[in-house]
């Protein structure tokens, strides 16, 4: 067998030659043997009929049929990403766990992903989002299986299927797909009311995030850490993003999801490509672990509750940066199996119900998912650290074991393998708390899991005015989304738990009386940091559309390389495809484009109409009408829904405010800006910093 090189000028199409599988030069059968015709079946003469000893045809056809394999029954849909976690290394106090020592560099792979909808649905559904992290430690794998919400929906797994099937679509016609507007998703919810607190939060600006790079992630659980001596303390796992957190408009969601389904799949992929590395920093808020699993009140083994940030600040533990995309979706996102109880020595379980549940659930998932109990075995889930685990035989075993004693004690194996030590004698952590516990069984819950609606009433209450009118919208979308009048009543009743002046406006909105609080719901203090209004966060990998008309604007270049210089990404949009005057390539046009793509508008110049902008040959060019024809009725649309979506819209010249004109905007609203070409990086710098022009529209409550 022949090593040289096959592509000497492509060494790509090289690696992906050598890739397991894929070792040959030329076209084989699975068996290796040379193929000369893979475009014809075998056949008696040139019109058939095909012959059944045709072994190519047979193989060919066979692995075709079985190449998919049963989606995940959650979070079917998902993007994923290798990259590095480093340690800062002050977790070392509380937590012997090896990665976490000074410095340590540990490989990950992060999967992303929506919960209800299906393998191929939209990503920009209203959902909660899956944070999932496979970190290769030299103590084995240890998986973070967390989400972008820190609360759950149900207090105890058992609830689990219950909430599953409530948001799934209906089962009489699988409808509708990824979308909790509809019956029997606030059926559920408004009679099972622990899961109003997470509803909260998927109705508020959470549930749409703008980007993965954008989100929070959260292990929801406590969880338990081991320090030196043995010292145990309850953490809850926390994951800040670099970019801040940042979300979509409802506008924007539902038009991502008809022009790019792929958006957040897309934008995480780019952003790598485009070497603007998403990052996070780990991090824990820490509790004694006195025996009671109580902070504050808060019960922490309730996973419907959250630990405000006011009364445990976060510890920053690490950095996580994805740098690296992955080659096959198949290999490697799709086949990768997390698991909660992937845990290394210095990290353990509490007693949460949910939790517990969960460590059953997600390796009997595996052997229907990858088809056996060898799932660890495939590359993207094996250690990277030496195993022996004794385990044998199977469905698709890949390794070749030697020695005949699989079992312990042995003396044939000479014993092996033997129990861990550390190098200098000493015994490893065991891998579980030595934990106290006695009592009754029975099926119930503690009292202390009863309050379903005060955490709810803080999450809303703590935030902006502007995004409290963004929950009042979601509600009043999803509830007016469902027949059953007696739902929607259940539901606006439980929102009068929550906040009357939330009830009061979803309720007007159904066409339904407000009804009153008929529970003594406690005020507990707010939480100013849940707001995502008033910081300024890094511009990295931002989208910039420089609209420009043709032959185009003369400086297009140095602008698109002044933007691109402050860490955005600028997109020149234009009439039609080619390069401008200035030898710019032309990203979209104004028939592909969508406001979707862009966190900010820079308008260069005359946009006359162009010669497609008929509604005929485009439908958009009917959305401007009414406009003026001064302005290309595309780019109107374009202006209309940036304005509305609450981006920055700056114009370089008076040529350029026409279309702002046309478009019917307001004088001098903020963000929309006339200004100088020198000045305009830094302004758009400074406006796509702070998310939103949040001060645009009057918040109504
Ligand atoms: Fe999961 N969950 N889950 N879950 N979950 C799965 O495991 C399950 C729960 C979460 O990107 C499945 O391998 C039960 C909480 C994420 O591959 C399945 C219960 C949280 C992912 C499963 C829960 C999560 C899953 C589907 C209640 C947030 C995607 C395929 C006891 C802390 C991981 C699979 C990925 C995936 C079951 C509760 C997050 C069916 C029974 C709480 C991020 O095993």
């Amino acid at each position: 067998m022949t090593t040289e090189s096959a592509h000497p000028t492509n060494p790509e199409a090289d690696r992906r030659d050598k890739a397991p599988g894929q070792t040959s030069k030329h076209l084989t059968t699975s068996q290796g043997s040379p193929l000369t015709d893979t475009d014809h079946s075998l056949k008696v003469g040139e019109r058939g009929p095909i012959l059944l000893q045709d072994h190519h045809l047979r193989e060919k056809i066979m692995h075709f049929d079985h190449e998919r394999i049963p989606e995940r029954v959650v979070h079917a849909r998902g993007a994923g990403a290798h990259g590095k976690f480093v340690s800062y290394g002050n977790a070392a106090d509380f937590c012997v766990a090896d990665f976490l020592k000074p410095n340590k560099q540990t490989d990950v792979f992060v999967r992303f992903s929506t919960v209800a909808g299906s393998r191929g649905s939209m990503d920009t559904a209203r959902d909660t989002r899956g944070f999932a992290t496979k970190f290769y430690t030299e103590e084995g794998v240890f998986d973070l299986v967390g989400n972008n919400i820190p609360v759950f929906f149900i207090q105890d797994g058992i609830k689990f299927p219950d909430i599953v099937h409530a948001v799934k679509p209906e089962p009489d016609r699988e409808i509708p797909q990824a979308q909790s507007a509809h019956d029997t998703f606030w059926d559920f919810v408004s009679l099972h009311t622990p899961a109003q607190a997470h509803t909260m939060w998927n109705m508020s600006d959470r549930g749409i995030p703008r980007s993965y790079r954008m989100m929070e992630g959260f292990g929801v659980h406590t969880f338990r850490m081991i320090g030196p001596g043995g010292k145990a303390s309850l953490v809850k796992f926390h994951w800040k993003p670099k970019l801040g957190v940042h979300s979509l408009t409802w506008e924007e969601a539902q038009l991502a999801a008809g022009a790019d389904p792929d958006f957040h799949r897309r934008d995480l992929a780019d952003a790598i490509d485009a070497g603007a590395y998403p990052e996070w920093e780990l991090g824990v808020q820490l509790f004694e672990d006195d025996g009671t699993a109580t902070f504050q009140g808060i019960d922490l083994l309730d996973p419907t509750k959250f630990v405000p940030e006011e009364l445990c600040p976060v510890q920053l533990i690490g950095k996580m940066v994805l740098d690296r995309n992955p080659s096959n979706y198949f290999a490697e996102t799709e086949q990768v199996a997390f698991h909660p109880g992937h845990l290394v020595p210095g990290i353990d379980i509490t007693d949460d119900p949910l939790l517990q549940a969960r460590l059953f659930s997600y390796l009997d998932t595996q052997l229907t998912r990858l088809g056996g109990p060898n799932f660890a075995q495939i590359p993207i889930n094996s250690p990277k650290n030496p195993v022996n685990d004794m385990f044998r035989d199977g469905y698709h075993q890949h390794n070749i074991h030697e020695g005949v004693a699989p079992y312990k004690p042995n003396s044939l194996d000479g014993g092996c393998p033997f129990m861990a030590e550390l190098a200098n004698g000493q015994e490893f952590p065991a891998l579980e708390y030595p934990q106290e516990t006695a009592g009754t069984k029975q099926r119930s819950e503690p009292v202390s899991f009863s309050d379903h609606y005060s955490q709810a009433r803080l999450f809303y209450r703590s935030l902006s005015a502007q995004e409290r009118d963004h929950i009042k919208q979601a509600y009043s979308f999803e509830l007016g989304k469902c027949a059953d009048n007696t739902i929607r009543e259940r539901q606006v009743q439980c929102l009068a738990e929550i906040d009357g002046d939330l009830a009061a406006a979803v309720a007007s909105a159904l066409g339904l009386p407000a009804p009153s609080s008929q529970q003594d719901v406690e005020d507990l203090p707010l939480s100013p940091v849940l707001s995502q209004v008033g910081g300024t966060w890094p511009v990295d990998g931002r989208q910039i559309g420089i609209v420009v008309g043709l032959p185009g604007y003369p400086q297009d270049k140095e602008l698109a390389e002044a933007i691109h210089a402050k860490g955005m990404k600028p997109l020149i949009v234009a009439p039609h495809g080619g390069k401008t005057q200035s030898g710019m390539e032309i990203d979209r046009t104004y028939f592909t484009t969508r406001s979707i793509e862009f966190d900010a508008l820079v308008l260069a110049g005359a946009l006359p109409p162009a010669a497609d902008a008929q509604v005929p040959l485009d439908t958009k060019a009917g959305a401007g009408a009414g406009a003026a024809h001064s302005a290309d009725p595309r780019v109107v649309l374009l202006i209309q829904e940036a304005y509305r979506q609450s981006k920055p819209i700056l114009c370089l010249d008076e040529a350029a405010y026409g279309a702002v004109n046309a478009a019917g905007l307001p004088n001098g609203d903020p963000g929309v800006e006339l200004v100088d070409a020198h000045a305009l990086p830094g302004i758009l710098e400074d406006l796509v910093s702070r998310h939103r022009v949040w001060g645009r529209f009057p918040a109504q409550g």
